[in-house]
């Protein structure tokens, strides 16, 4: 028997989101990262079938709004895409958002604004309707912090490398310029989707940072590459690698998050600051520092990021298990 699934695609500055509008299963759990845990546990197959070729490739990114878990939010958000799961994605969001708003699939309590509940926490978010189009939405995003500094690895062509470990929603490895590394053009796509895994893996054996309230949060999965910026107005350009081969077209949100924190932490922003932040595509989020706070103990910040998001087309996907390949598959 086939699962059909009514998708909306379209892309976040950039990089695709796929919101399966159609088809969700329904999930156990009383907060969202419960119910992200019993979806990894039954309908992995979902993500890995809409997410992988031959439905999607390496980049493929996206998700399900669905009801709110606590009265007074308005919906919740499920993350998918190549790497699993995710606690919280800013491009991913941005998209969904305004896809389900321009679709009528949302109707938010107050127009213009939503309470969204995601595994990572809760996010408010604001956004500007122009018609029947969302021309921008800024998401309020979680806690966010700088976890470790100055950790060193060693890594085949590049030497040894100096990097800090930052929290926006996900853990990122965070990679400045320095002798090992001139900067994102001077490794170029192919360098940074060869190197990234590296990066993490090395990393990983020596630092594993823990989400101080929720430890189902754990581990750096995205290594952020960043350099000075291109465009105008832009504040720092950055390439975040993610899952096995993808490097965000979008700015990242959760990567800004984290990148703010960062420099935060290092007192370079401060609260009231904006950072307007480059993709490898030359695509930009504004990012804000909100407030600091303390969040058990550590420093942090609450940043935004603010972007634009479209609606490309429909896509009705089935996955049949009598067809090759129901769970998708990767080339590496
Ligand atoms: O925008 O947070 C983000 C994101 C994470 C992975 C790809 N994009």
């Amino acid at each position: 028997m086939k699962s059909m699934f009514f998708c909306i695609d379209g892309h976040t500055a950039g990089n695709p989101v796929r919101l399966v509008a159609g088809g969700a299963p329904f999930l156990e759990g009383r907060a969202m990262s419960e119910r992200r845990a019993d979806f990894q546990r039954r309908f992995d197959w979902i993500r890995r079938g809409l997410m992988f070729e031959p439905r999607g490739h390496d980049m493929m990114s996206g998700g399900f709004v669905m009801p709110p878990l606590a009265s007074g939010h308005d919906a919740s958000i499920l993350f998918i895409e190549t790497s699993g799961c995710l606690p919280m994605c800013g491009h991913g969001t941005i998209g969904m958002v305004t896809f389900a708003i321009e679709h009528g699939l949302l109707r938010p309590r107050v127009p213009g604004r939503l309470v969204l509940e995601v595994p990572a926490g809760i996010l408010g978010v604001e956004y500007v309707l122009e018609g029947e189009k969302v021309t921008r939405v800024c998401v309020r995003n979680v806690a966010s912090y700088l976890a470790k500094a100055a950790l060193e690895i060693e890594v085949p062509d590049l030497g040894r490398l100096r990097l800090d470990v930052a929290y926006g929603g996900n853990f990122y490895a965070i990679i400045e310029p320095q002798p090992g590394f001139a900067g994102i053009d001077a490794l170029g796509a192919s360098g940074l989707v060869r190197l990234s895994p590296l990066v993490r893996q090395r990393v990983r054996e020596i630092f594993e940072p823990v989400h101080p309230l929720d430890p189902t949060i754990r581990g750096v999965s995205h290594v952020m590459w960043t350099d000075r910026p291109r465009s105008p107005g832009a504040h720092a350009r950055n390439a975040v690698f993610y899952g096995d081969r993808a490097i965000d077209r979008s700015p990242c949100g959760t990567g800004t998050s984290a990148r703010m924190a960062q420099l935060a932490a290092r007192g370079e922003l401060r609260p009231g600051d904006t950072f307007v932040h480059e993709s490898i595509i030359g695509s930009c989020f504004t990012g804000r520092v909100l407030e600091a706070l303390d969040l058990a103990g550590i420093e942090a910040i609450i940043p935004s990021i603010e972007g634009s998001a479209w609606a490309t087309g429909y896509n009705i996907l089935w996955i049949d298990p009598r067809q090759p390949f129901p769970a998708g598959f990767q080339v590496t």
